[in-house]
């Protein structure tokens, strides 16, 4: 299996987030990708290559223009308002909740901020926009490998990405990298006979800006595993009677599992999503990979143990799909590439 891996990833580092009251330092870290990498090459799993580059267009079916005009540009209005600026982070601190318009780009650069984004956790920085840019190719590429008729691939991307919707940011994304792969797979993949596309995603967060694109879309089906978000991050979404809408009605699965909740429980809802992507008729698969159901996790509450991870790959591998790995979240640093590659063998059955 390819790794698809760039170093550039490195240059999103977030110095602190806003949590009960205070700066805290950030969570998703650089050494997060460096050990997975590391661990790929200790254990001499597969290949790893620069990512191709995408076109901007690619990055549109998915996103909107004006959001994509402004990640670009953030950093350099930013720093524009105060040269003294290029030595802080930029955090959001208003936002347009119910009864504001969102149609009127604000000329306020706070507001602009706040019109793109969700949460106070998610700090832009001099290099996010290299970065973000830079794993949205790894994702893209991993997809590419499909389309050319691979049983798998792997996109090492930093920053994560399933949290970020078509026009805003947050829990840590900027680029929905597991969105842009599905949709690159059905928009390339058509002569390949992939018509149909299932994300799962096993991040132990929901994946909201994920199911918030596809929500309307009967071409990919999400199914997500994760806390209730009656008491997790990011709380306003993935509850189990969001089941899509329009022409994507029944293309939507949610399966919240309480804080808590172990690998016995776990993976009866994995093989639960799998059934369900079986009975959609998937021709491929991309998996978001999060692996901050760890035990050891710092922010997240299930109980998986690193040696569970070679089951969830041979689960995900059972249902015989080209799959596309996308990595996701996953805080534990130092168990995290374990964890990963764990997962990754076996689904190869290494
Ligand atoms: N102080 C992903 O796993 N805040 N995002 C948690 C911790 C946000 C997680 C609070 C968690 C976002 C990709
Ligand atoms: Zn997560």
């Amino acid at each position: 299996m390819i790794t698809f891996y760039n170093h550039l990833h490195a240059q999103h580092q977030g110095k602190f987030e806003m949590f009960r009251g205070e700066l805290v330092p950030c969570f998703e870290v650089p050494a997060r990708a460096d050990h997975v990498l590391a661990e790929l090459q200790r254990r001499q799993f597969g290949t790893v290559q620069q990512p191709q580059a995408f076109d901007d267009a690619v990055l549109e079916r998915v996103h909107s223009p004006r959001y994509l005009r402004f990640l670009a540009t953030a950093w350099q209005q930013w720093v524009a308002l105060d040269p003294a600026n290029a030595g802080k982070d930029i955090l959001p601190s208003v936002w347009p909740t119910r009864s504001f318009r969102t149609d009127i780009e604000p000329e306020n650069f706070a507001a602009r901020m706040g019109l793109y984004s969700f949460d106070a956790g998610t700090p832009f920085t001099a290099g996010t926009w290299v970065a973000a840019r830079a794993g949205a190719n790894c994702a893209l590429s991993a997809a590419q490998q499909l389309v050319q008729g691979k049983r798998a691939s792997f996109a090492l991307s930093r920053p994560p990405g399933h949290h970020a919707g078509a026009d805003f940011f947050g829990g840590y994304c900027f680029l929905n990298n597991a969105a842009l792969a599905a949709q690159h797979l059905l928009d390339a993949g058509k002569e390949a006979g992939i018509s149909k596309v299932a994300v799962l995603d096993i991040d132990y967060h929901h994946g909201n800006g994920t199911q918030a694109i596809f929500y309307d879309r009967p071409d990919v089906f999400f199914a997500s595993i994760h806390g209730d978000p009656r008491t997790e991050y990011p709380f306003y979404l993935g509850h189990a009677d969001e089941c899509g809408t329009g022409a994507g009605l029944g293309d939507n699965l949610n399966l919240p599992l309480p804080r808590g909740t172990g690998f016995a429980a776990w993976s009866q809802a994995l093989d639960t999503a799998l059934q369900a992507i079986a009975n959609y008729g998937a021709k491929a698969l991309v998996v978001s990979m999060g692996m901050d159901t760890f035990v050891g996790d710092p922010i997240a509450g299930f109980t998986l143990a690193s040696t569970d991870y070679f089951s969830v790959g041979q689960r995900i591998a059972a249902a015989g799909l080209p799959t596309a790995f996308v990595f996701e979240g996953g805080y534990a640093v130092a168990e995290v590439g374990v964890n990963a590659v764990n997962l990754l063998e076996g689904f190869t059955g290494a």
